[in-house]
């Protein structure tokens, strides 16, 4: 897969040298470019903002120095590779696990980091009138940040851990929250077994494969329902079977 990230603080992506993103592009798993949307300006200050049409406080990006930066990044490399262009905001989608997998079998994304009060909307309306380039504004929570960098980073880290290769062993993408069961990770314990007065529950170290998985069943049900009753309530008919606890 193919990344792009454009944004005007390019030393925000920092950390995407680091841990798995890091290994995944010194490996070839991912090709990944952080730009500075400033090379695209025109002007002495290398202006990337202006006020907004019909008032209002803060600033808005200017689509023309969005539209040079972008036609530049999609026509790179692979030109006509299909590209889905991410515009972080508060506005857009929800992230979730299910945004994540899409995105993950996509050949080239390219993330569009606003800051300010966003970018000019003709920008998304714009590239999403051509072809080979879908547009996807994504949120990445209910709470208002200040740019699109952290939410790039939370992209990025959710898509490329389930890239072919990138994480060592595939069975920990299995059972972890958010995945196929719908249900909150049950809670997990190492050595030593007890701890400042706190003991591993016992069925853990009973060596007894059924009892175990049955236990944490339960506690990632019982889990669900204290924190997330709503990903409860959106379970799929048949994803409770009758030895599930009522929760
Ligand atoms: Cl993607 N951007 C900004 N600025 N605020 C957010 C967000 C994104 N997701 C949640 N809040």
């Amino acid at each position: 897969m193919r990344i792009d990230v454009l944004t005007i603080f390019p030393d925000y992506l920092a950390p995407l040298d680091l841990s798995l993103v890091g290994k995944a592009r010194r490996s070839g798993l991912l090709d990944l470019a952080v730009h500075d949307l400033r090379d695209w300006t025109a002007d002495r200050h290398r202006t990337v903002d202006d006020t907004p049409f019909g008032g209002g406080a803060g600033m808005v990006m200017r689509p023309d120095v969005w539209g040079e930066a972008l036609d530049a990044v999609l026509a790179d490399d692979d030109a006509g590779q299909p590209a889905v262009l991410l515009v972080p905001g508060p506005g857009g989608e929800v992230l979730t696990q299910r945004t994540a997998e899409e995105l993950a079998g996509a050949r080239r994304l390219v993330i569009a980091c606003g800051r300010y009060e966003g970018i000019d909307a003709r920008v998304a309306e714009h590239y999403a009138t051509r072809p080979g380039v879908e547009v996807r504004e994504i949120s990445i929570g209910d709470y208002v940040l200040n740019g699109g960098e952290v939410a790039a980073l939370v992209v990025i880290e959710a898509v490329a851990r389930l890239l072919p290769g990138v994480v060592g062993n595939p069975e920990s993408l299995v059972e972890e929250s958010h995945g196929a069961a719908g249900l909150l990770e049950y809670p997990v314990y190492t050595k030593p077994p007890e701890w400042r007065g706190h003991a591993v529950p016992e069925v853990l170290t009973s060596g007894h494969h059924g009892k175990v998985a049955r236990w944490r069943r339960d506690r990632a049900l019982e889990r669900t329902a204290a924190r997330r009753p709503d990903l409860l309530a959106r379970l799929a008919p048949d994803a409770l079977d009758p030895a599930d606890r009522r929760v």
